[in-house]
């Protein structure tokens, strides 16, 4: 019976919600209205933000300059980037796909927040408010495709570049469809705004931004040494192994004195007594293996035959820490 009465709920909730209407006297007023993402903005905030203030009126805004996948995504649908928070003047601010605290811009003072779309748990530090917003969230694949629905819930037809924007939003928070966050509904949706867009190829569209995504020019060397990184233990010793997969190898082996000083500073933080990060050039299927000393150079070269360069090793044919690199640095640092 009970089962019963939930089925009965559910069922209500997603009829209210496919007719979910941001159009409350709020968001009536859009002449002051800014729509916004989180912090380090992604291309699901990005192109969320241009969604929104296509469909609800007012401007698209962004707190911190996008990342090099964004930057693809707008050329490739010829779309111009939203401005930054700090070049517009709102009284009001919608935000799209966050609603905590610690995410939003400093700017922005919480008692001006008038609606907020989303697909992440209010968990954590959810922003504070004392006024009642619109707020629509759900446990999509992205808020675009929340986005995507709104329109189309309200008969408001999207633009080709908008749909455009909007199926990149989608691609990028799913990975193109890999993530095990992706819904039916990003799927359906995607679909519906690739014809919007003239896009005949989804997944072809998703690789180029995959691309887009290698190009790390804009990140530290600290945060890429630890954005893939596992630390193991072999034969009682403690062992740090970062990867980059990368199909523009090139860009950061042109940085390999920074990636030497970061890891000479973390070797030490961490505690380690090896530490090893491999640009992996994915086009080529190859490792370039990195180390700092002639410790960890020792280890190298017992575990590769590669061709040696100053500091690293060029490793044909290896591409996967799990089955590679890891396997035969175990076996070098148990036999030394
Ligand atoms: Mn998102």
């Amino acid at each position: 019976m009970k089962r019963r009465y939930l089925a009965v709920l559910l069922s209500m909730i997603s009829a209210s919600s496919m007719a979910f209407d941001l159009t409350t006297p709020q968001v009536n007023n859009t002449d002051n209205l800014v729509w916004t993402g989180h912090l380090s903005p992604d291309t699901d905030t990005v192109t969320s933000a241009i969604a929104a203030a296509h469909i609800y009126g007012g401007t698209a805004a962004v707190p911190e300059d996008i990342n090099p996948e964004s930057h693809f995504v707008l050329e490739h649908c010829q779309t111009t980037a939203p401005k930054l928070l700090k070049d517009v003047s709102a009284q009001q601010f919608g935000l799209v796909d966050f609603n905590q605290q610690t995410q939003l811009h400093s700017s922005i003072d919480a008692k001006n927040i008038v609606a907020i779309v989303d697909h992440h748990a209010i968990g954590g530090n959810p922003v504070n408010m004392t006024q009642v917003a619109a707020i629509d969230i759900r446990p999509w694949g992205s808020a675009a495709t929340i986005l995507a629905n709104h329109a189309e819930t309200l008969g408001i037809d999207l633009p080709a570049n908008i749909a455009c924007t909007t199926l990149g939003g989608i691609l990028s928070d799913t990975m193109v469809f890999r993530s095990p966050t992706t819904t039916q509904y990003d799927r359906s949706y995607a679909e519906k705004l690739a014809k919007l867009a003239g896009i005949k190829d989804i997944n072809a569209f998703g690789e180029k931004m995959l691309e887009a995504k290698s190009d790390l020019s804009h990140v530290s060397a600290a945060d890429i040494l630890t954005l893939d990184y596992k630390n193991f233990a072999y034969g009682g010793k403690k062992v740090g192994i970062g990867v980059a997969e990368t199909i523009t190898a090139q860009q950061l082996l042109d940085r390999k004195s920074e990636f030497i000083a970061a890891m000479k500073a973390y070797k030490k933080e961490a505690g380690l007594d090896h530490l090893f990060f491999s640009v992996i050039d994915t086009k080529h299927k190859r490792a370039n293996l990195l180390w700092i000393d002639s410790a960890d150079q020792k280890i190298a070269s017992a575990a590769f035959k590669g061709q040696s360069q100053e500091k690293w090793l060029i490793l044909e044919g290896v591409t996967s820490r799990k089955r590679q690199i890891g396997p035969a640095i175990q076996k070098a640092v148990e036999a030394n």
